[in-house]
């Protein structure tokens, strides 16, 4: 689908969401996603928030959403403006969703934030090395939520753990920077993130 017919899409059905967040959190990877597919969205402070667990983000949404998690946020933007029609082609997308949150974080922050491993041996990033090598996008070769998703959570390690020697992982650091010169990345994040990313990951 278009990201016209998405943004048709967006504005034909009247609805609105609004995101619960800040530019220091997670709360962005929402914000590049909706600034990618054309999603229309509000900004609302942190708090107070309907987020049940008092964390950020979260998203209220016409007709009654309410939904926290920013990977569920994902999914539901995704469901609601991809344009995905079955269960077969949503699963695509929703695996590297969940894999970036459930499987990806823990590589990227490490237990109670105590370090990045996307430059240390190991089979996750080791696959991912191999996936980026014939692939520019995680996806059929073409920018979606996956990206987003994963992109995001490799691209918080160097503002939370600074620079990375990703010499053994040539693909995933072009990966990297190829999602932080998309422009929808830095209105997301800010510019100081994005070139954070270009100029503290090498290899
Ligand atoms: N798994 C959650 C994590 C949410 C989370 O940890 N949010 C942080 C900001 S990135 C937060 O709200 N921290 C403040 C707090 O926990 O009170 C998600 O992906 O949305």
């Amino acid at each position: 689908m278009s990201n016209l017919l998405r943004a048709v899409r967006g504005v034909s059905t009247g609805s609105m969401a609004r995101l619960f967040g800040s530019q220091q959190t997670r709360s962005p990877l929402v914000n590049w996603y909706c600034y990618e597919a054309d999603i229309p969205l509000q900004m609302r402070d942190p708090q107070p928030s309907p987020h049940p667990f008092g964390q950020v983000p979260h998203l209220s949404d016409d007709g009654g959403v309410e939904i926290f998690e920013s990977g569920a946020i994902l999914l539901y933007l995704m469901d609601k403006y991809g344009g995905m029609n079955t269960p077969e082609e949503r699963a695509k997308y929703t695996k590297w969703v969940v894999f970036a949150n459930a499987t990806l974080e823990q590589v990227c922050f490490g237990h109670k934030m105590s370090g990045a491993q996307i430059a240390s041996p190991g089979r996750t990033m080791d696959k991912l090395e191999d996936i980026l090598g014939k692939s520019q996008y995680l996806v059929d070769n073409t920018f979606s939520v996956a990206d987003v998703a994963v992109g995001s959570y490799l691209n918080y390690v160097p503002i939370f753990f600074g620079a990375q020697n990703m010499s053994r992982r040539p693909n995933v650091a072009a990966y990297m920077k190829r999602c932080a010169s998309r422009p929808a990345f830095a209105k997301a994040f800010g510019e100081g993130h994005a070139k954070s990313v270009m100029t503290k990951i090498t290899g």
